[in-house]
C-alpha cells in the first residue's frame, strides 16, 4: 500500500509554504469565503434572536465558533459531491455549492427558504413540520438525510459513493461528526469498510471538546481523534478548525487522495463549542464548563482569523476589515449592522418566506408513515 499523503501530525501553519491548495484560490474566492463565514454566523445569530422573541419552537444546535469547518469543507467540493451533515451543521444544507451562485435555483444545495421553512416547521420545508432541525436531506442535491444516531450516517455515505463508483462516477462524500460520535461502534465498522474498499469517504470530525455534558477526556482515550486513522491504514489529518484556509487545505488534500482512488481519510478539526449542546442546555453548560475554558475556547473567532489572513495577503483593506464587526460577539450583542448587508438580506428572504408560509394540514400527520 502506498503511504498516506500526511502522517497524523499536529497542525503547523507556515505563512510562506509554497503552493498550498488555498494558493490556487482567486482573490474573489478568498472574499467569498469570508462572506460565507458571515452568513453561517448570521444564520445562527438570527435564529437565536427569533427564538428569544418567542417566534420559534424546537431546539437550536448552534454552530457558532465552528463556521470555518463548514465553509472550509464545503468550498472545495464539486457540485456533484455528496455531504452528510448532522445537528451541528445546519448551515451546511444551504452553504453546499454556493460557489454556483447564492441565488442560483439549480445549485446543488438547499435554498435558504427551504432551510428556514424547516426551522419554522412550515409547508415548503423538506421535513414538512416533523422536526424543526436537521432531519432532512435531498437526493437531488446530493445531501444524505441526517439521522440522530451518531456516526450512523457514515455507513450510508459509504454505500452512496460505492454506488456512485459502480455507476462510473467520481463523487466524494463528506460526513460530519462530533468527536463524541467517534466512540460509537458504527464509526469503526463504517470506516473499516470504506478503507478496505478504498471508498472516497472523508470523515470530518468536529472536535469541539464536548459531547453534550461529556468532556473529551471522558469519551476519547487520546486528545487527537485523527490518530484513529492509523488503525485503518488511512490518512488522519488535523486541521485548525478556527482557520478556514487550514481546513480548506486539508480537505483538498483528502479529496485529491480520494478521487485518485486511494480511499478514505479522517480530518479532525480542532474547535470549541461556544454554547450549550442545544439552546435548552445553555444554562447547564454555563455550570458544567469552567468559565476560563469557555473564554479560551472562544478567543479565536474564525471570522477574525480569516479577516486577519485576508488583510495580510492584501485581499482586504484595513478599512473593509473594520466595516463589519460580528466577530467576538455573542448572539445578543451582534447587530445586523455587524454583518454585510447582502448577508442580512439573504437570510431575511428565508425568514420572511418561512413566517409567511402556512403550517402543513393536520391530516398530513400520517404521510410517509402509513401506506394507503
Ligand atoms: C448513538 C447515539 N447516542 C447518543 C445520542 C444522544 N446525543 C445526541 S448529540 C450527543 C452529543 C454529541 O456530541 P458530539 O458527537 O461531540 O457532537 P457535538 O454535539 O459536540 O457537535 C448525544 C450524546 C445519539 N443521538 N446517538
Ligand atoms: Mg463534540
Amino acid at each position: 500500500m502506498s503511504s498516506p499523503p500526511t502522517k497524523t501530525t499536529k497542525n503547523k501553519t507556515t505563512k510562506t509554504a509554497p503552493s498550498r491548495p488555498r494558493d490556487h484560490l482567486s482573490p474573489e474566492d478568498h472574499l467569498e469565503i469570508l462572506k460565507q463565514l458571515y452568513l453561517a454566523r448570521y444564520f445562527d445569530v438570527r435564529l437565536i434572536k427569533e427564538k428569544r422573541r418567542g417566534r420559534l419552537t424546537g431546539t437550536l444546535y448552534s454552530s457558532h465558533n465552528q463556521e470555518a469547518i463548514l465553509v472550509g469543507t464545503l468550498f472545495p467540493l464539486k457540485p456533484s459531491d455528496w455531504i452528510s451533515p448532522i445537528h451541528r451543521d445546519m448551515p451546511a444544507f444551504f452553504l453546499k455549492d454556493m460557489r454556483s451562485g447564492w441565488e442560483n435555483p439549480d445549485r446543488m444545495g438547499m435554498s435558504i427558504e427551504e432551510v428556514c421553512a424547516q426551522v419554522w416547521c412550515k409547508v415548503g420545508s423538506p421535513g414538512r413540520a416533523r422536526d424543526n432541525w436537521s432531519h432532512i436531506g435531498s437526493r437531488a442535491k446530493h445531501i444524505i438525510h441526517s439521522t440522530s444516531m451518531l456516526a450512523g450516517t457514515i455507513p450510508v455515505a459509504a454505500g452512496v459513493v460505492l454506488a456512485d463508483r459502480l455507476n462510473g462516477g467520481d463523487a466524494v462524500v463528506l460526513t460530519y461528526n462530533g468527536e463524541g460520535s467517534t466512540a460509537q461502534g458504527v464509526f469503526h465498522e463504517a470506516i473499516n469498510f470504506a478503507a478496505v474498499h478504498k471508498l472516497p469517504v472523508i470523515t470530518i470530525v468536529e472536535n469541539n471538546q464536548w459531547a453534550f455534558g461529556t468532556p473529551l477526556e471522558l469519551g476519547c482515550p487520546t486528545p487527537d481523534v485523527a490518530t484513529r486513522a492509523d488503525g485503518y491504514g488511512i490518512p488522519g489529518l488535523i486541521a485548525d478548525g478556527q482557520d478556514v484556509f487550514d481546513v480548506y487545505d486539508k480537505v483538498m488534500e483528502a479529496i485529491e487522495w480520494a478521487r485518485a482512488g486511494k480511499g478514505p481519510s479522517i480530518i479532525e478539526c480542532k474547535t470549541f463549542r461556544a454554547y450549550g449542546h442545544g439552546d435548552h442546555d445553555d444554562d447547564r453548560a454555563a455550570k458544567y464548563r469552567p468559565q476560563d475554558e469557555v473564554e479560551k475556547g472562544r478567543s479565536r473567532d474564525p471570522i477574525a482569523v480569516c479577516k486577519r489572513y485576508l488583510v495580510e495577503r492584501g485581499y482586504l483593506s484595513n478599512a473593509d476589515a473594520l466595516a463589519f464587526a460580528a466577530e467576538n460577539k455573542g448572539a445578543q450583542e451582534a447587530k445586523d449592522d455587524d454583518f454585510p448587508p447582502d448577508v442580512v438580506a439573504y437570510m431575511k428572504k428565508g425568514v420572511d418566506y418561512a413566517i409567511a408560509s402556512p403550517s402543513p394540514p393536520a391530516e398530513e400527520g400520517g404521510m410517509w408513515v402509513f401506506s394507503d
